[in-house]
C-alpha cells in the first residue's frame, strides 16, 4: 500500500465548507458536471475514521465464468445508519438544499493503493431514473476521476480513424465534491483508472433518483452553478 499524502486542509476535525463553492462544467448540452474543491475540510481525519470503522466488504465478480476479487473495498451504508458521521449526514443535506432532491445511501469504496480502481461504467440508477444525480465525496488521495462520452464511438479504422470520443478528467483531493447530472448517466461513463502510484483514497458517494416516498422525481432541475466552464481543461 502506498503512504498517503496529507493535504493542506485535509487534516483537523472533519467540517462541511461552511460556502461551498461549486464550479459548473457542461460536459454537453445537457450532461453537466459540478465540482466543489475543499467543499469538506478534514477529509483526512475522517479517511481515518471510515477505514477503521466502515464494515468494509471484498466484494467478487463473475468474469469469462470465473470468479474475481473486486479491486476496492466496499460498504453500503443506509443514511441514517450509525456508523455514518454526523458530518456527512450535514453534507448530504448541503446536498439536498442545494438541489432540491431527496438522496439516499450511501456507498462506499475503499482504493487501498494504485492496484485498486473501477473500471468504466454508467451508474445503474441511469437505468431506473430520469437524469439522476450521483455525488462523490473523495477522502485521502489524491485520485484521478476520469469521464467519457458514450456518444461517438466509432472507432473507425486504422486507416481514418474515428471521431475521438469527449473526454474529461479531475484530480480529487481529499475533501472535493464532484456531482454527475443532467443527462450524465445515459450520456458519460465515469472510472477510477489504476495507476502506476496512488495514495488510498475512500469515495462517498450518494444518489438522488427515483423518490421512493412519493414515486416520483419531485424536481429534476438543480440551482444555476456559480461558473460555467467548457470539457476539457480541468486536471
Ligand atoms: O470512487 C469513485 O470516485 C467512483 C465510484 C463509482 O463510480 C462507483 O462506485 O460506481
Amino acid at each position: 500500500m502506498t503512504a498517503r499524502v496529507l493535504s493542506l486542509f485535509g487534516s483537523g476535525p472533519p467540517r462541511v465548507s461552511p460556502r461551498p463553492e461549486f464550479v459548473r462544467h457542461q460536459l454537453d448540452p445537457c450532461c453537466w458536471v459540478d465540482y466543489g474543491h475543499g467543499f469538506l475540510t478534514g477529509g483526512d481525519t475522517l479517511f481515518d475514521r471510515m477505514v477503521a470503522e466502515l464494515p468494509w466488504d471484498q466484494g467478487r465478480r463473475l468474469m469469462y465464468g470465473t470468479w474475481h476479487d473486486e479491486p476496492r473495498l466496499t460498504a453500503r451504508l443506509d443514511l441514517d445508519d450509525a456508523a455514518v458521521p454526523p458530518v456527512v449526514d450535514e453534507a448530504v443535506a448541503v446536498l439536498s438544499e442545494r438541489y432540491r432532491r431527496r438522496f439516499h445511501g450511501l456507498f462506499c469504496n475503499y482504493y487501498r493503493g494504485p492496484d485498486d480502481g473501477v473500471a468504466w461504467h454508467a451508474d445503474r440508477i441511469g437505468r431506473q431514473a430520469v437524469d439522476p444525480l450521483v455525488a462523490i465525496i473523495s477522502l485521502g488521495g489524491p485520485r484521478r476521476f476520469v469521464m467519457r462520452s458514450m456518444k461517438a464511438d466509432d472507432a473507425g479504422t486504422d486507416a481514418q480513424p474515428g471521431p475521438a470520443r469527449a473526454s474529461v478528467r479531475w484530480l480529487m483531493h481529499s475533501g472535493d465534491l464532484l456531482v454527475m447530472g443532467g443527462a450524465t448517466q445515459h450520456h458519460w461513463e465515469h472510472a477510477v483508472p489504476k495507476v502506476k502510484r496512488a495514495p488510498a483514497r475512500i469515495s462517498l458517494t450518494t444518489r438522488a433518483g427515483f423518490d421512493r416516498d412519493r414515486g416520483v422525481e419531485p424536481d429534476a432541475g438543480g440551482p444555476d452553478s456559480d461558473t460555467a466552464v467548457g470539457v476539457g481543461q480541468v486536471g
